[in-house]
């Protein structure tokens, strides 16, 4: 067979001969079996994947040769903490390989299922473990059909069932592979025996495609029972496919590799090649946004790293998608850097705007990384040389320098405090989350309540994972801490206090006394200092520093050591010394007084922070997270239908938020997702006071 692929440099020159395809499917459904059925087949002396524990939790690449066609295929994990590695192989591929196991359409699947579809990205359906007894696959096809809609269509069917499953036939090419002997299939022209199953199948194939591919020859050719051949179908096939309204469906067994070389023939024929599918918007960095890029190696350079690999020793190794013109070896791109652009500004990554030379371009082919000269408009390729550019950036021609917006990083809500186990270990921390971040774009550094080192997680996996990698990888043992929460401190009532710093014995002495009254401020009041002093009791440049005295024992706190707020501070009268006052000797009274007040323990209390959270989530589960809100002291504030979703709004104590991340999952069974905002301060109920008060006791100054 002449190739237009170059086999010995995976080359390619044009971006119809490459497609990129992205396996997504619930943990365990057999993604990653299916991904190396799919190499073996076509990478010579494939021997497998070498043990990576990582594995589970990153976006993989190898690229395979199938006919004329270079086949680079993404396997993405699937639990639901690294949804970020998932929507970075989304960005990079133009379509997926949707993998349900027969007994695994649920929740989750269907939250995948969302994610592809919001990104209308073209899906085929692999039916994996159709090898398990008692699995009918019409009857899963059926609650295929009802979760993900009509466009659920089998392009091959299975031959035989459960155990006893020997092969498939195709529905368009009416061939039979038969996989029972082992290694290769054998392939039959004509269904045979099992041309009833294809028949049955045939049918609603067909008018799915004369609607989708919007064919009105199909149409004429069906209705007057004329066959119009296989490639005619393919390249309807192709067409339907890619506006992601009908959804073949493959059954895989992805242990045995039954329904490898059907896949491998869909991805060739039926799967949309880069041309097809939308490139995103290209904002020149004047702002001009140009639209789409076009998939053309001979246009101005248009691509994006899609992912960064940090390794201690290695350095960088960059995945990178291609969208518009070339790449070439040793090329020099503008990197732009563009968080900022998009509002997503923070510390660890910073903004790139520079000039950077590309160095070397790599193709995986199996588990070897092999160089290659030139990448084109719609490949995705490895750069193990790029210094500068991290995760989201986008490389482009010096003389026409852009930015492409980046995908929707998923909101990391599980927060995770830690300290360095060891001084050592603290001189290595920073430098060791730095690198962290540029690798993984979901995690986000914080300084918590009382300056606590935070990092925000997508969940206990992704925790487990940077506890890992700091411990593995850049040799920095961490403590884990419980999360400490913002509470604040408060007066509830009107009182007067009296504050007095008197010493005169011997020396130069000290003496102010001010006489203040304290009132509480409406929540979200912050502080409010009133002087009504009148005859100068307090001498006017000693107002000033009873006013400082009072702050820095607000910012102390009077109970447990929390910040003071909402509360107005008057002072109305006080007594002073022509030689022993002071400034120093007023705020030190102005600080008593506060603490003096405070010894009336019913008139102070403690806040706590309130968020307000909006959940959505399956309708089905409505109830058990409205339940679980009360149980949080949660408010119900309103709920709103959306679709087959159910949006909640509630406002929730962030004492009871620390774990909610993982919780919903599991209230939810996986069709949840919340956001959260800081809405306010609130009492802190007195069954919970006790608790805080005796924690910290105030530092007595
Ligand atoms: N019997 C049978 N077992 C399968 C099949 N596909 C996968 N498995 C098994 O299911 C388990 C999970 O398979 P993986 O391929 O690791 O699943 P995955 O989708 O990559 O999972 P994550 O990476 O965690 O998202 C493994 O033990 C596989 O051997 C199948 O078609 N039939
Ligand atoms: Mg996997």
């Amino acid at each position: 067979m002449s190739s237009k692929v170059n086999n010995a440099q995976f080359q390619v020159n044009h971006p119809d001969d490459v497609r990129n395809v992205v396996l997504i499917g619930n943990a365990g459904s057999g993604k990653t079996s299916l991904f190396e059925q799919l190499l073996r087949a076509r990478v010579l002396g494939y021997r497998g994947e070498k043990d990576d524990p990582e594995r589970l939790s990153q976006l993989y690449l190898a690229s395979l040769v199938t006919g004329d066609t270079l086949v680079n295929l993404l396997d993405a994990p699937g639990h639901p903490d690294f949804v970020g590695e998932l929507r970075a192989g989304i960005r990079a591929a133009d379509a997926a390989i949707f993998v349900v196991a027969a007994d695994g359409i649920d929740g989750m699947a269907q939250t995948l299922w969302d994610e592809c579809r919001e990104a209308n990205l073209p899906r085929v359906i692999a039916l994996t473990k159709l090898d398990a007894a008692h699995t009918d696959f019409d009857t899963v096809v059926d609650q295929l059909k009802a979760t993900f809609g009509e466009g659920v269509l089998p392009t091959h069917v299975p031959v035989g069932s459960g155990t006893g499953i020997t092969g498939t036939v195709g529905v368009l090419s009416r061939r039979f592979r038969d996989y029972s002997a082992g290694g290769e299939p054998t392939l039959a022209e004509g269904a045979g025996e099992h041309d009833d199953l294809v028949e049955l199948h045939r049918g609603p194939l067909i008018e799915g495609l004369i609607q989708e591919a919007d064919d009105a020859d199909l149409m004429e050719k069906y209705l007057e029972g004329e066959d119009p051949g296989r490639d005619y179908l393919l390249d309807d096939l192709m067409k339907a496919t890619a506006h992601a309204n009908l959804f073949p469906v493959v059954p895989v067994v992805a242990t045995s590799g039954l329904g490898t070389e059907e896949l491998l023939s869909l991805i060739e024929h039926g799967f949309p090649t880069p041309s097809l599918h939308p490139n995103p918007d290209f904002i020149k960095l004047t702002g001009e946004n140009t639209g789409a890029a076009p998939t053309d190696p001979d246009a101005p350079l248009v691509a994006q790293v899609i992912r960064t690999t940090t390794d201690p020793f290695a350095g960088r190794l960059s995945m990178v998608r291609v969208f518009s013109g070339t790449l070439k070896t040793d090329d020099i791109v503008h990197v732009s850097g563009h968080r900022s652009h998009f509002g997503k500004a923070d510390d660890a990554h910073p903004d790139h705007d520079n000039d950077e030379r590309i160095g070397l371009i790599q193709a995986t082919v199996g588990t070897e990384l092999k160089p290659k000269a030139i990448a084109i408009a719609g490949e995705v390729v490895l750069l193990p040389k790029l210094s500068t550019a991290e995760t989201g950036d986008t490389l482009s021609s010096r003389d026409q320098a852009g930015v492409v917006p980046n995908w929707t990083m998923p909101e990391p809500l599980l927060p995770l405090a830690i300290r360095a186990a060891t001084r050592n270990d603290e001189d290595k921390l920073s430098t060791a989350l730095q690198r962290l971040a540029v690798e993984d774009t979901t995690v986000r550094l914080a300084h918590g309540a009382e300056d606590q080192l935070v990092l925000w997680t997508t969940g206990q996996a992704h925790a487990d994972l940077l506890l890992n990698r700091l411990r593995d990888r850049y040799g920095v043992n961490v403590a884990q801490e419980d999360v400490k929460i913002a509470l604040r401190e408060t007066f509830t009532g009107k009182t007067t206090a009296l504050g007095r710093h008197v010493k005169q014995s011997g020396g130069h002495g000290q003496y102010a006394v001010c006489n203040v009254e304290i009132e509480p401020l409406p929540r979200g009041g912050g502080f409010e200092f009133v002087d009504k002093v009148v005859g100068g009791a307090v001498p006017r440049q000693f107002i000033p520093s009873v006013e400082k005295g009072v702050r820095s024992q607000m910012d102390r706190g009077v109970i447990a050591g929390f910040p003071m707020v909402d509360v107005r501070v008057t002072l109305f009268d006080g007594k002073s010394h022509s030689v022993d006052s002071s400034d120093m000797a007023f705020q030190l009274a102005g600080s008593a007084a506060l603490k003096e007040a405070a010894s009336n323990k019913s008139l102070v209390a403690l806040l706590e922070p309130i968020d307000l959270v909006t959940i959505t989530v399956g309708e089905a589960y409505m109830g058990a997270v409205m339940t679980d809100i009360s149980g949080r002291r949660g408010q119900m504030l309103g709920s709103d239908s959306d679709g087959a979703k159910v949006v909640i709004r509630a406002r929730i104590p962030q004492l009871e938020l620390a774990r909610y991340a993982i919780d919903l999952r599991g209230i939810a069974h996986g069709t949840g997702t919340f956001t959260r905002d800081f809405d306010g301060y609130e009492m802190l109920p007195g069954n919970l006071v006790e608790k805080f008060a005796k924690k910290d006791e105030p530092t007595k100054k």
